[in-house]
């Protein structure tokens, strides 16, 4: 069996693969440390010229090698902040609103992946197979065939993949989509997804898709699937398990004296949902008297992509929506919603997943949303808490134990938090068996093996 070269955008450190990051770079690893591999892709450091090219930088923990390039400030300008995170992410999370097209911007995006590809190059074996990741890098497989690559290579997107007439937004975007079919696979999170590019490519690109999902388009032969990514349910169920005593659970449970607990976690992105949340949980509390005093929201938000202006823009949105709520009807010893910009370790999120009688994931437009994985797998399956999530997560497809909510339905969604937190614990753990289920056939070793055993199957040469 070939070695395993994995691309994306950031590469996790050697530290972080033994668990303290999320569990996709855990997951990911593990197929490394299987097939022996390397793992490129940017290393987060922004640096001179001379540094950028002298790269990369290679560090070795057993058989994976972890090769990282720094990005010049006119790189990181063009491809991550501007390309990637101005153009494609808002579009592709249906944001058009919100995106912005500069040509030079687009053409610095086309640059760092051809650069990228050249520098990969050096890497590479024949009987390699390469797995890329992520909007960051859709024209990374044209350019690696420029530089006369043969091997397979594999393409998962973790976003949404738009219907046609929102990615008609992107100027270039039929020269997205060309380069993305000189990939030999592309996965997709969803069947939506997966559905919408096979639409592009026979509506608009004047290709073709067969009934096994071989599409011909722009000259070249490709497959799509779909490729679900999961959690590892029962590794977080004994690590929620393991903390619940620790002193910042203690620490909770006692300032909120004896309330009702609602969780949320999110990077602080629009895409998030953040600000509709805040209104329906207002409209729990202005609804339902009751509960005023009686249950509290905690919502963990760490900023990302705080240099994007877009970015700054739903901060201060949520700042100013967390303070009028909670002017409004805050007492002397209550705060209805307490509003966190912070990053937590794993461990600790899970065990607080754990206390809380709801999991309330909310996305207006999203690839999974491994958080609503998360929160389900945390859960004391004698005493569960409910899920409610957002039907544009790419989770609601499989999380059939959850109450499913419109995020753009305020009133809807403070009726399904009305239910839940009045839900008896037979119905609780019964909705919490049907979602388990679904997480232990699904989980993450699934998606990755799934991925990699097709990447495997295509025969070399077959889309020239
Ligand atoms: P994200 O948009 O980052 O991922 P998500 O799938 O929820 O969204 O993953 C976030 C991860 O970060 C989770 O593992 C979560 O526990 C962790 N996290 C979030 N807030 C945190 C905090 N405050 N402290 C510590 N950890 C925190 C993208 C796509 C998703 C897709 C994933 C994986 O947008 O749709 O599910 O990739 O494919």
């Amino acid at each position: 069996m070939g070695r395993l070269i994995v691309v994306s955008n950031r590469v996790a450190t050697p530290t972080e693969t033994k668990g303290s990051a999320g569990g996709l770079a855990v997951g990911v690893f593990g197929a490394l440390k299987d097939a022996g591999g390397v793992w490129f892709g940017w290393s987060g450091d922004v640096v001179s010229e001379t540094v950028a090219h002298a790269g990369p930088t290679i560090v070795h923990e057993g058989r994976v090698t972890f090769a990282t390039v720094g990005l010049t400030r006119k790189d990181y300008d063009q491809y991550y902040r501007g390309f990637s995170n101005a153009t494609l992410w808002p579009v592709f999370h249906y944001r058009n609103d919100l995106a912005r097209y500069e040509r030079d911007e687009y053409a610095g995006y086309r640059r760092v992946n051809a650069w990228l590809a050249h520098k990969l190059t050096r890497l590479l074996e024949p009987d390699d197979i390469i797995w890329v990741h992520d909007y960051h890098l859709i024209p990374f497989a044209e350019a690696l065939r420029a530089e006369g690559v043969t091997n397979r290579i594999g393409f998962f997107l973790h976003i949404p993949f738009p219907a046609p007439q929102i990615i008609f937004s992107i100027p270039p975007h039929e020269e997205l989509v060309k380069s993305l079919c000189c990939f030999d696979l592309l996965g997709f999170q969803t069947t939506t997804d997966q559905l919408a590019f096979h639409d592009y490519i026979t509506r608009h690109a004047r290709g073709t898709v067969s009934a096994d999902d071989r599409v011909e388009a722009f000259g070249r032969h490709l497959r799509t699937g779909v490729y679900r990514i999961g959690v590892f349910p029962d590794e977080i169920a004994e690590q929620a398990q393991r903390y619940e005593s620790r002193q910042h659970v203690l620490d909770l449970k006692q300032s909120l004296e004896g309330r009702k607990l609602i969780m949320s976690v999110d990077r602080l992105d629009y895409s998030k949902g953040l600000v509709e949340r805040f209104r329906a949980f207002e409209q729990l509390l202005e609804r339902s008297p009751e509960w005023r005093g009686n249950v509290t929201l905690v919502q963990i938000a760490p900023p990302t992509r705080s240099d994007v202006e877009t970015y700054q823009l739903i901060r201060q949105e949520l700042e100013g929506e967390a303070g009028r709520i909670n002017g409004r009807y805050s007492g002397l010893d209550y705060t209805p919603i307490r509003y966190l910009n912070q990053r937590y370790d794993r461990w600790k999120l899970m065990s607080l997943f754990r206390e809380s009688q709801i999991g309330f994931v909310t996305p207006l437009h999203d690839g999974m949303n491994l958080v609503a994985k998360e929160y389900v797998a945390a859960q004391n399956p004698d005493d569960p808490g409910v899920l409610v999530l957002s039907i544009f997560a790419g989770a609601a497809a499989e999380l059939s134990g959850s109450l499913l909510v419109n995020p753009h339905d305020a009133i809807g969604m403070c009726e399904a938090l009305q239910q839940a937190l009045s839900m008896p614990l037979k119905e609780r753990q019964r909705r919490h068996q049907v979602n388990m289920a679904a997480l232990r056939k699904n989980d993450l070793g699934v998606w990755r093996d799934s991925f990699l055993r097709d990447l495997r199957s295509v025969p070399v040469g077959e889309g020239h």
